[in-house]
């Protein structure tokens, strides 16, 4: 895919609301601007990375683009599910990505379980990926620290 690594940055939208934060997996939804944007090589499945909210730190992600085959979604969805447990909801906060790497295709399955396993199995294969020093880089990336919104300032080396 010749369009990875691919940025990008929108604030959390409300979802389809189907309790993913009680599977223990929140998602949050980047809207519909951000997925038009989508270069049309980046296909649909499910990615790695790393995420950062507002100008906080920045964390191992994995995302899925796509129609959630599992809910027979009509709509096409970008969610991010960040690898870390926040205190609180984050909706309306802008959120940037960068999506480094392809895990697998989007699929249905047979029961809600074993698309909760998937997606751990997801989890574990980012989280992994992610320490490589190739991918590790980005983390440090000026990307994730917006000028525009306020920070601790750091001082300059
Ligand atoms: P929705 O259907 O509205 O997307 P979810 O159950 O998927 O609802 O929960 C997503 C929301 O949970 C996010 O928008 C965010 O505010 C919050 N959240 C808390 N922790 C995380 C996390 N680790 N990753 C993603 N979202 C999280
Ligand atoms: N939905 C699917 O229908 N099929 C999938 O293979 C699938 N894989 C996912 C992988 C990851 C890493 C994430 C974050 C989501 C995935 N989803 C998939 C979306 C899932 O249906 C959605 O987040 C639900 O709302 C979870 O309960
Ligand atoms: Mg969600």
């Amino acid at each position: 895919m010749k369009s990875l690594p691919y940025w990008c940055r929108g604030k959390v939208v409300k979802g389809f609301g189907r309790g993913s934060k009680q599977l223990g997996i929140p998602t949050a939804n980047l809207p519909e601007s951000v997925l038009e944007q989508l270069p049309a090589d980046v296909a649909t499945g499910i990615y790695f990375g790393w995420a950062c909210v507002g100008s906080g730190d920045v964390h191992k992600m994995v995302m899925s683009i796509g129609w959630n085959p599992f809910y027979n979604n009509t709509k096409k969805s970008m969610e991010v599910h960040i690898i870390h447990s926040f205190e609180e909801d984050f909706y309306g906060e802008v959120l940037s990505i960068v999506i480094l790497g392809y895990i697998r295709v989007e699929r249905g399955f047979d029961s809600l379980d074993d698309l909760i396993d998937a997606i751990h199995n997801d989890i574990r294969m980012a989280s992994s990926q992610l320490d490589l020093a190739e991918y590790k880089a980005y983390q440090q990336e000026n990307f994730f620290r917006r000028p525009d919104l306020k920070r601790p300032s750091i001082p300059s080396a």
